[in-house]
């Protein structure tokens, strides 16, 4: 079976270290500690991963829980459309419109395992809806920022070379 590729970790990436974040336009902002994951209900999608790189890896099963469970709880403002989801890395960052992340999953396992640092572990995101393209599977996510407005490149310096938030 193809796989994902294995790319290097980031000296900042320290499990141990891992929370979830939800902050910005939210009235209950949000820190979820890596055993109160639990309190989630858990789902599994099926799905293959393809890179813009010309790489594929088929059938990855992974398992975690919906974003929009954890947005919730955080009670976003209600015109608060967009959610930028920063890595660990403090610098890659990913933007979304709000409902469509929320459909996403926040993985937390692969092939029945706790998903490995390596692979964005402890939490990786998932775009389950539509054509995702492969840079906003945001590996090692820790925080989930809710914007009234759309965010612009210059919110990670990741992205201002990349233009991924373009
Ligand atoms: N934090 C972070 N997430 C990331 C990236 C990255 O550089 N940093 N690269 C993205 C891209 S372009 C790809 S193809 C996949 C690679 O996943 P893999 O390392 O598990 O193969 O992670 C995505 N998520
Ligand atoms: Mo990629």
């Amino acid at each position: 079976m193809s796989q994902l590729r294995t790319h290097s970790v980031p000296d900042e990436i320290d499990p141990n270290e891992w929370t979830l974040r939800v902050t910005g336009a939210v009235s209950e902002p949000l820190r979820v500690k890596r055993g109160e994951l639990s309190e989630f209900p858990l789902e599994t999608v099926t799905e293959d991963f393809e890179c813009v790189e010309g790489w594929i890896a088929e059938g990855l099963s992974w398992r975690g829980i919906r974003v929009g469970s954890v947005l919730n709880r955080a009670a976003p403002e209600a015109d608060a459309d967009y959610v930028l989801v920063r890595s660990m890395d403090g610098e890659y960052a990913c933007s979304f419109r709000r409902d469509r992340v929320a459909d996403a999953l926040l993985a937390v396992e692969l092939g029945d395992r706790p998903l490995p640092v390596e692979h964005g572990g402890p939490a990786r995101l998932v775009p389950t809806t539509g054509d995702s393209d492969c840079w906003e599977s945001v590996k090692w996510v820790t925080a989930l920022e809710v914007r009234r407005s759309e965010p612009v490149v210059d919110d990670t310096a990741e992205n201002i070379a990349t233009g991924r938030l373009e």
